[in-house]
């Protein structure tokens, strides 16, 4: 019995600390909340999953604790006194079918929503980048402006390019490859694209947030795949037209 209470003891302790370093601070379950428009679409996005996630397996291992629990095997129990058994359940098994269908439904068509939304591009950007991936750096280009910027041959220790971007403005992305697959991800934007030879994948981001960002190939492409990162910093539109006019030099 001793036993018993303390397994039931350090259970409940243990969903407590998981519960409470899930949801403490705010409701974003450790997700980043995504610094760019089309990235917090996607973060609401994901919010709907993960809430519809828990409320399914409230109800499973609720059901199923339940069942284990109402129906156990009880001392002094022969085997007739086994209760009522029947086979198939037809309303049950229609709501319990029904049920998922139109979950599925529902997630389907607001991805869909959220990717149509996340992806379009506008037709007048405030900004054009180009970025073109190879083996194994980035040539980052602002056509409009003239100004280029490309990676120190990759190595351990060689930081990648930095470009800033203007706050609130829309940049246009066009992205593509000089030789095999590689793909542009910064992780806090919450959006990823494979940069493809002989192909343009376009895409805009709008930056909400002033900050440092962390880019990567995340595409395995090579041996030197790893050093193939660069940085994207956020900044307010005047240091943007200053990086610009330098040439984009560094600071
Ligand atoms: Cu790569």
């Amino acid at each position: 019995m001793r036993g018993r209470a303390s397994r039931v003891t350090v259970i409940a302790a243990a969903v407590t600390v998981v519960m409470a370093s899930v949801t403490s601070c705010s409701s974003s379950f450790g997700m980043p909340r995504g610094s760019t428009e089309q990235g917090e679409e996607i973060f609401d996005l994901w919010q709907i999953f993960f809430w519809a996630g828990i409320a399914v397996a409230v109800l499973v291992y609720g059901l199923i604790a339940w069942s284990l629990i109402r129906y156990r095997r009880r001392r002094r129990e022969s085997d007739a006194d086994l209760g009522l058994q029947f086979h198939a359940n037809v309303p049950l098994e229609i709501i319990y079918t029904a049920i998922p269908v139109v979950i599925v439904i529902v997630l389907f068509t607001l991805s869909f929503g959220t990717e149509d939304r996340a992806s379009s591009v506008s037709p007048t950007p405030d900004v054009v980048l180009r970025a073109e991936a190879f083996s194994w750096g980035w040539r980052f280009g602002f056509p409009d402006e003239g100004v280029e910027v490309v990676s120190e041959p990759s190595a351990e220790g060689v930081p990648g390019p930095e470009i800033l971007l203007p706050l609130g403005r829309t940049t246009r992305i066009e992205l593509t490859s000089n030789d095999v697959v590689h793909a542009f991800w910064v992780a806090d934007f919450l959006y990823k694209r494979d940069a493809i030879p002989g192909r343009v994948n376009v895409f805009d981001v709008t930056p909400t947030e002033m900050g440092t960002y962390h880019g990567v190939c995340s595409e395995f492409c090579g041996i030197h795949h790893a050093y193939m990162t660069f940085t994207v910093r956020v900044v307010d539109q005047s240091e943007f037209d200053t990086w610009i006019a330098r040439g984009a030099a560094a600071a």
